[in-house]
């Protein structure tokens, strides 16, 4: 099977370096190297992580309360054309982040492609600690990494074409198609965002209440069969335990297992058309401590397990 590969070093949509460094450690250790040669991909794109340096601004005061929004924008908008032309060309689409901001172009990308390839609507798996779902006015911090899915699905607008107003209809998604799992660190602004508009949501007390059985059979009964998924995975999902490396760790998170058995049940629809894993920040790691090892190794397993290792 054909899979394209984007790996962004970007880390403009929250605060803390480092995120950038993910890409290239997730690579180093072998994960591109795994696809290629155990789960028998043919890999396009090459394994240059892409800085955007010379789409980022130097100087990106904020615009509705948002911070570097013409760098996040502009980067977001080429890797959409990027994902775009993957997915265009048939190819399932790996995006290695960077911060969760990165997902406004991937996701733009793939929901535009499956829109002119096969007329359908695209449906978004969200697994995060976080709904990313505020608004510019919502936001309490200003991060357009909390901001994606508000962008993605057109209840955050905005004009100006150089902060997201290039953002078409052709690359929303629907609310309806947007499914969260793992949720535990809720914005009060987003939960009335989700309340009202009915948002489909598996937080960790729905999976601790029904398991990760019940709640994948339930995740993808509201998706519906043969609707293409594209799945955006913020390592944060999973408990500090196994991913400490990230910006904005939370505990009481899913186990490894229960990461990998999602992307697995993701895999086994075959509606896969994209997976991104962000979020990743290898240099967050108290020194002499194998955090960092332990986040870039559980991501690959996560994305080994979405692109189909664990089938016998
Ligand atoms: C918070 C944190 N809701 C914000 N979001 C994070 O900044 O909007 N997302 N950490 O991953
Ligand atoms: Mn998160
Ligand atoms: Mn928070
Ligand atoms: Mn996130």
């Amino acid at each position: 099977e054909e899979l394209g590969v984007v790996a962004v070093g970007f880390s403009g949509g929250q605060c803390k370096p480092g995120v950038d460094a993910a890409p290239s450690a997730l690579i180093a250790s072998g994960l591109l190297t795994q696809l290629r040669d155990e789960l028998g991909y043919t890999l396009h794109g090459d394994e240059t992580v892409h800085l955007y340096r010379d789409l980022v601004p130097a100087h990106d005061p904020p615009h509705r309360g948002m911070k570097n929004p013409r760098a996040v924008s502009a980067v977001t908008r080429r890797i959409a054309d990027q994902v775009h032309a993957h997915a265009a060309a048939g190819r399932l689409v790996l995006t290695l982040g960077g911060d969760h901001s990165i997902a406004i172009g991937t996701v733009a990308g793939t929901t535009r492609a499956v829109r002119e390839r096969l007329g359908r609507e695209m449906a978004l798996i969200w697994v995060d600690a976080h709904a990313d779902i505020n608004t510019p006015e919502t936001s309490g911090s200003g991060n357009v990494h909390g901001m994606p899915v508000a962008f993605l699905t057109g209840l955050a607008k905005e004009e100006r074409e150089d902060v997201f107003g290039w953002l078409g209809k052709e690359s929303l998604v629907s609310l309806r198609k947007v499914v969260y799992i793992g949720l535990r660190d809720v914005d009060a602004g987003e939960k009335r965002i989700l309340r009202e508009n009915g948002v489909k949501a598996f937080s960790m007390f729905d999976i601790d209440r029904h398991g990760i059985g019940r709640v994948m059979e339930m995740a993808l009964a509201h998706i519906g069969s043969d609707t293409p998924i594209h799945l955006s995975f913020d390592v944060d999902a999973l408990d500090p335990m196994w991913a400490p490396s990230t910006g904005t760790p939370v505990r009481g998170g899913l186990t490894l297992r229960e990461g990998d058995y999602i992307c697995e049940c993701v895999h086994e629809t075959g509606s896969l058309v994209a997976i991104d894993l962000v979020e990743v920040n290898p240099t967050l790691a108290p020194a002499n401590d194998t955090g960092a090892h332990e986040t870039v190794r559980a991501g690959c397993s996560l994305v080994r397990c979405a692109l189909g290792e664990s089938l016998l």
